[in-house]
């Protein structure tokens, strides 16, 4: 889709909501907000900004926390911790939805990066699979209503990813789809050489493998036993496995706050 259209579905949306929930991933919260949609929101009257920090379930709670007391205190942004697919938060994401709502009826907008769990937020809160979910980014197409309970209608959108997402984000983010992507070990590479700022060594300890960058994929193909004919490491098979790893949540690597990813907005 085209950024001018999607923009274009995403503001006419907003004029007929009374709440936008930006969906995150609690592992990258910094990488994942859109300076774009926070400032158009925050300057509106009718409606409030809130920030679902989804995907929870993958990260310590104090870390989820600390990023709640952050937006709370430097950006006056309200943020709820939730993990859609272990439905914990469901509860309280639907109360702060309708103390945020001006009216007694809330039209909520969905938005955020692709893969961030919106479809999935929208099918824990209505108790069924009314969104479409996949494990691949751009896997929603259009706009779809959902009505949630009586007091809350849900309108889940497509992610798109900006153009001046980073390209280390974006493999941070998973947003492209694996099978999109021309080269995985490259791709793998650029994720290894994120994690090791994010947490040294951290990658390497958790496939239990050395921690030698040129031999990488060499020793990931042999603990994973992924060995073509003539017993050579198979290296693409184990990037793409890593990489797939990585977008189901397996690999337990996520920002630090006091060093965030991405600095300012
Ligand atoms: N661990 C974990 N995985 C989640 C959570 N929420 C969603 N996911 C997974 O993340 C992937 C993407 O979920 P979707 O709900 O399709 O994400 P989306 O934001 O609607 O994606 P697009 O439609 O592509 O923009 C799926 O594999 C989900 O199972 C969560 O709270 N925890
Ligand atoms: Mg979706």
């Amino acid at each position: 889709m085209q950024m001018d259209r999607y923009w274009k579905i995403v503001w006419d949306m907003i004029e007929e909501s009374d709440v936008v929930l930006e969906v995150i991933d609690a592992r990258y919260p910094s990488i994942c907000r859109s300076n774009r949609l926070e400032k158009r929101v925050k300057a509106m009257e009718k409606c409030n900004l809130l920030i679902a920090i989804n995907k929870s379930d993958l990260v310590p709670k104090e870390h989820v926390d600390a990023w709640v007391k952050w937006l709370d205190e430097h950006e006056n942004i309200k943020a709820v911790p939730i993990s859609a697919t272990k439905r914990l938060g469901t509860s309280r994401i639907r109360s702060v939805i309708l103390k945020q709502s001006r009216r007694k009826k809330a039209n909520v907008a969905v938005v955020g990066l692709p893969n961030t769990g919106k479809s999935s937020i929208i099918n824990s809160l209505s108790g069924r699979k009314a969104a479409s979910v996949a494990p691949i980014s751009g896997h929603t197409k259009g706009q779809q209503k959902v009505n949630i309970s009586k007091s809350i209608t849900m309108f889940d959108t497509p992610g798109i990813i900006p153009v001046k997402l980073p390209e280390q984000h974006k493999h941070l983010l998973g947003v492209i789809p694996i099978t999109k992507l021309k080269d995985p070990i490259g791709a793998a590479y650029t994720l290894y050489i994120q994690f090791n700022k994010i947490a040294p060594g951290k990658l390497a300890e958790h496939y239990g493998i050395k921690d030698e960058v040129n031999l990488l994929f060499e020793n990931l193909a042999i603990k994973m036993n992924k060995i073509i004919k003539g017993g050579l490491p198979n290296e693409r098979a184990a990037a793409v496995q890593m990489l797939r790893d990585h977008i189901r949540g397996d690999i337990p690597i996520f920002e630090d706050i006091n060093s965030p990813l991405r600095m300012n907005k």
